[in-house]
């Protein structure tokens, strides 16, 4: 047997084994193991396959990379179009074994890469050949909008299942949890006011991904689950909405937005790709959840350029914004003025590390000016 077939054998008769198992109080501990099993022969065929260089990069362009995940025929493709104008085409990728295919949407002057990724229910399970090419296509996104036909809305569920078994968690944060690996001294944890599983559950799945000394400090509120989603660090978090399609033929659609808000906790924006409603409301939404901020750059005794605003990440200082703009920038920056959220008055004078808002005015200033 190849080394491939025995982590394949291995994976699957752990999962065999932990579906077998009932799941009650007794056998808790049991299952966090197979779990943390289960996730590292995972790391371990993700491992050997970017070892052999078979993975690939999508080229991210733009300013934020978001992918259309759905199943076929839920109207990726007709939405992919919607959003994205034709003349605005980006180089085609070559792909081995699927398409993915890049367009550009063009809003409140970001410049937002939509992948229509077929495929992902046809061959994304692990081993069966196009997984892990889908996978590290998905991990690339920023925001994953599911398109999901409302006459189907049990297909997200499948989906969020199927990325779940590639290690990606869709509309998840990365769980607060640092593991501090050390040379002795056992597995102390550190939990101040949060609840985390007991000590013992907590060295049982260390142990399993082979480590026997650490400080594992949980920042936050944490299951045994998000331990093993921790260690196997190969997991990709990535935020999530869900473009309900096919409003014009799905009368209840309201019912179904409720439902998966109150299951998966993600935003569902209704739309019809055939008769265009509510597109711009599906815009703004990708927009807002890009948590992108535009900065208009004024220069000193001029109006700032309201058309071409520089897109940067919420949260961005000044001194990042001038990295964006040019390396040689950073070193001659002294400080700033700004005007706008971030700010108590108009051209109030800020310092580098000076937290910027979404639509601030900025005028740089500059050693030698
Ligand atoms: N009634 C209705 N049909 C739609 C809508 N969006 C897409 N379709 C139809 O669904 C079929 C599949 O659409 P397509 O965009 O190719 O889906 P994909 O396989 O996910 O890319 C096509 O016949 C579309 O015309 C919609 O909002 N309402
Ligand atoms: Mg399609």
């Amino acid at each position: 047997m190849t080394e491939k077939e025995v982590l394949q054998k291995k994976l699957e008769e752990l999962q065999k084994e932990y579906s077998k198992t009932k799941h009650n109080k007794a056998t808790n501990v049991h299952l966090g193991i197979l779990r943390a099993k289960i996730a590292s022969t995972k790391k371990k065929m993700v491992e050997r396959k970017s070892k052999k260089g078979r993975g690939f990069a999508v080229k991210k362009t733009g300013d934020a990379t978001v992918t259309l995940v759905g199943f076929p025929n839920a109207g990726k493709s007709s939405l992919q179009k919607l959003l994205t104008s034709v003349d605005s085409k980006v180089a085609d990728y070559a792909f081995t074994t699927l398409d993915a295919i890049p367009g550009m949407l063009r809003y409140n002057g970001a410049s937002i890469q939509i992948f229509d990724l077929p495929g992902l229910i046809e061959g994304a399970h692990m081993g069966k050949g196009g997984g892990a090419q889908i996978a590290s296509t998905i991990r690339v996104a920023d925001l994953l909008v599911f398109v999901i036909d409302s006459g189907n809305p049990q297909n997200l569920y499948t989906l969020i299942k199927e990325l779940n078994d590639l290690g990606i968690h869709a509309g998840r944060r990365r769980p607060e949890i640092r593991v501090e690996r050390k040379n002795s001294g056992g597995i102390v944890v550190e939990n101040p006011g949060h609840k985390v599983p007991d000590k013992q559950s907590v060295a049982k799945v260390l142990n399993e991904f082979g480590v026997y000394n650490c400080l594992v400090h949980f920042l936050s509120d944490s299951s045994e689950d998000e331990l093993i989603d921790c260690l196997a660090e190969n997991d990709a978090y990535i935020d999530a909405l869900v473009a309900l399609n096919k409003i014009d033929v799905n009368g209840s659609y309201m019912q179904v937005k409720a439902e998966i808000e109150g299951v998966t906790g993600m935003q569902v924006i209704p739309i019809s790709a055939l008769k265009k409603l509510n597109i711009e409301e599906l815009k703004s939404g990708i927009f807002k959840a890009l948590h992108l901020s535009r900065i208009y750059l004024k220069p000193k005794d001029k109006d700032p350029d309201y058309s071409r605003p520089l897109i940067v990440r919420e949260g961005s200082t000044v001194v990042e914004v001038a990295k964006k703009l040019h390396s040689d920038l950073v070193k001659s920056l002294k400080y700033a003025y700004v005007t706008g959220k971030s700010v108590k008055f108009r051209g109030q004078k800020v310092g580098k590390e000076h937290v910027l808002a979404d639509e601030d005015i900025l005028t740089m200033v500059h050693q030698n000016n």
